[in-house]
């Protein structure tokens, strides 16, 4: 694994993610397509022993192997302070209103990817189709069907213009190593703050501590204004 081109404390919560054991996976594009296949059946230390790099994007997940996905049966559930809690079908997140934009991404550790093309749903537009958030609503707790990743945002942060549920990635469906088949992209605060296979939007009335959080890292994680940057 290169990760020589992160500053030092890049390298240092590099470091620490894999001093704490976690399975922080550092995967590439090119390789992924014959490695997912290969690789779901391993053990979890095998799986994060192997390093592929190239196209930019490092694969995280902290409890391999990758959740997957069926239209058929996959369920939105957004619940907590709204008026009228939903399971949202894949059918039903896709006819929502679609929003599109181009932002970079950039991980705590230190890699970034420029220009990234994405597709999905705003967050007013989610909140809409539960009926909208009830008195007291201050939070949103996104919960990832990789269990026990989690992370929380601010109403506030959540409906920033440039958030939102992405269920496109460079114009195709998100790909299942990149959190199929929703993630949420926050492209203000550090990759770490967008979760990967979106299962739950829990709207509630106080900030809680995310995966990463409960570790160390900033909940406030603005990009260049945080986490020692
Ligand atoms: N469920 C889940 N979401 C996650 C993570 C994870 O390990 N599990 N890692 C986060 C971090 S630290 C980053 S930088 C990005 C990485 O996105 P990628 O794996 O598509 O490159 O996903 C974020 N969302
Ligand atoms: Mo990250």
């Amino acid at each position: 694994m290169d990760e020589s081109a992160g500053s030092p404390i890049g390298r240092r919560a590099f470091l620490g993610i894999v001093g704490l054991g976690l399975s922080s996976l550092v995967w590439g594009e090119p390789a992924l397509r014959a490695l997912n296949s290969l690789t779901s059946g391993l053990p979890q230390g095998v799986q994060a022993a192997i390093p592929a790099l190239g196209g930019g994007w490092r694969i995280y997940a902290v409890n391999p192997p990758f959740p997957t996905f069926d239209p058929a049966t996959w369920k939105l559930r957004i619940d907590g302070l709204v008026n009228e809690p939903v399971d949202l079908t894949y059918e039903q997140l896709r006819a929502l209103p679609r929003a599109e934009q181009v932002s970079d991404f950039h991980c705590v550790t230190g890699w970034s990817v420029d220009d990234v093309h994405w597709a999905g749903v705003r967050t007013d537009d989610l909140l809409a189709a539960a009926g909208g958030v009830k008195p007291g609503a201050r939070a949103i707790d996104f919960v990832s069907a990789e269990v026990p990743y989690v992370d929380t945002l601010t109403l506030d942060q959540a409906r920033l213009p440039d958030a939102m549920l992405a269920y496109e990635m460079g114009g195709q469906p998100v790909r299942r190593e990149h959190g199929a088949p929703a993630r949420f992209v926050m492209p203000q605060m550090y990759g770490y703050k967008g979760v990967k296979w979106v299962a739950q939007l829990h709207v509630t009335d106080r900030i809680q501590p995310g995966f990463w959080e409960q570790r160390g890292y900033d909940t406030d994680a603005w990009v260049g204004r945080s986490n020692g940057y």
